[in-house]
């Protein structure tokens, strides 16, 4: 019979009722009252009640459920209170057998912890649950890219294998590149930055990698970034861009995606716009009036976040950061040059994203990495755009999976990443 669709199952309906259809999809249901055999079976779109009768039931001997089968059939009324309409099986082929036991039950009775379904992640993909967390992924990923273009952001896709630390960082990971060691990129940003001498607004969503052995529901080793970089921008600017690609994120999904946010049994909430604007100086001393040791110039640990978190719960700027606490390429303030022009968006105690200004002046920034320990020689490359008339510009690296966790409120990036890694997984 072949396996072309003439339909998938969301889009039939009793408008169709004595129409011919052919449907492919995998059986997630079967249940047999005497000659008669009740079969549910679902596509990507949707489920669908088929009715087989007589010698067709043969073909169903034997036959495990989530096997994958192509049915033609004739669309007619049904007396099944949660369907439209249902299938009266006129020709069924079976094109795939599903082995029993499975390692997990893909239609979620059964719950399964994460890691067993990570083992089996495509299996896992027919849970309704988690099906439903990539497909709003799916549209997280085309809202921002739509917001960003309608901004006249240009997307670009830059290296990920490079020959020398991009942000001075230790936490590369290295390989053997033809006799050569190479590193996998922590983030676009020196390649960003260069950009914005020619395109002048670029984005990029890709991945990237991070040699960290943090055990957390936060860190991977290869996640999803969001970044972009603008010429003639302040800090303030970009951060605006930020806030507002945040709303149309949550606008979007809460509007548009009901039916996931029903099979994941959580309400995405628009949250209030614009969010606050909190110094760093600020979350010193609302750390030292709730007696936590720390000094300016202190780096916030995890503990002091997660006070901060409390008291300033959803979304937030934490923003003028102490230079020292931030990496070379970010400029100073003007007032104060012990102070950044940076930030980093939070969601309570979770940072999000980070950014800033970036010094544009070839001498200072040369300056600056020598202050840092870094050999000018190792970013010739890069420091050769900033002889060729490099704009004033600022940007900021966003973590898609963390921003995916606050949008459907849990707390561990392995629940909306497809195959994560982590010191622990590198399979499958
Ligand atoms: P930063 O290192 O702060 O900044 O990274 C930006 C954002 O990326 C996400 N992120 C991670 N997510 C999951 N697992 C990880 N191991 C991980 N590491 C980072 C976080 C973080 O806020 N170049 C700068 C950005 C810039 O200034 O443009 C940078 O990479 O959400």
């Amino acid at each position: 019979m072949g396996f072309a669709k003439t339909h998938d199952i969301l889009d039939v309906n009793s408008s169709l009722i004595n129409s011919e259809v052919k449907l492919g999809g995998w059986i997630e249901d079967l249940r047999k009252l005497g000659k008669m055999t009740f079969l549910t079976l679902r596509d990507v779109s949707g489920i669908i009640q088929v009715i087989v009768k007589g010698e067709l039931n043969d073909k169903l001997e034997g036959l495990n459920r989530q096997s994958v089968v192509f049915i033609k059939g004739k669309v007619q009324d049904t007396k099944a209170k949660d369907f439209d309409c249902e299938i009266l099986a006129l020709e069924i082929d079976v094109l795939g057998k599903a082995i029993h036991p499975l390692p997990i039950d893909p239609i979620g009775r059964l719950e399964s912890n994460i890691d067993n379904r990570l083992n089996s992640r495509a299996l896992d993909m027919r849970n309704q649950k988690t099906a439903s967390i990539f497909k709003l992924r799916h549209h997280v990923l085309a809202i921002l890219r739509k917001t960003l273009s309608d901004k006249r952001f240009i997307e670009i896709t830059t290296p990920k294998i490079i020959g020398s630390a991009s942000e001075g960082g230790a936490n590369l990971f290295s390989l053997e590149y033809f006799g050569r060691t190479a590193y996998l990129a922590q983030s676009p940003q020196l390649y960003k930055e260069q950009m914005t001498i020619g395109l002048e607004r670029v984005f990029e969503i890709s991945n990237f990698y991070r040699a960290e052995k943090s055990h957390t529901g936060r860190h991977l080793s290869e996640f999803t970034s969001v970044d972009i970089e603008a010429a003639f921008m302040d800090y303030t600017d970009v951060m605006n861009v930020l806030e507002s690609l945040v709303m149309e994120v949550y606008k979007f999904t809460s509007e548009n995606c009901k039916k996931e946010q029903e099979e994941i049994e959580y309400e995405i909430k628009v949250p209030n716009a614009p969010f606050d604007r909190v110094a760093y100086s600020q979350v010193v001393d609302e750390l030292k009036s709730l007696d936590q040791k720390i000094e300016f110039g202190d780096d916030l640990l995890d503990s002091h976040l997660r006070l901060v978190g409390e008291k300033h719960p959803g979304f937030y700027f934490l923003t003028d950061w102490p230079l020292k606490l931030k990496p070379f390429y970010i400029r100073e303030k003007d007032e104060d040059a012990t102070l950044s022009r940076s930030f980093d968006l939070q969601y309570g105690y979770l940072e999000l994203s980070s950014g800033g200004t970036r010094l544009h002046d070839p001498a200072i920034l040369k300056a600056r990495l020598a202050e840092q320990g870094l050999d000018p020689a190792l970013f010739k490359d890069h420091l050769q755009a900033f002889d060729w008339g490099m704009p004033p510009h600022s940007g900021w690296g966003l973590g898609l999976d963390r921003l995916m966790t606050t949008l459907i409120g849990i707390d561990n990036v392995r629940e909306v990443v497809l195959y994560p890694r982590d010191p622990d997984r590198l399979r499958p």
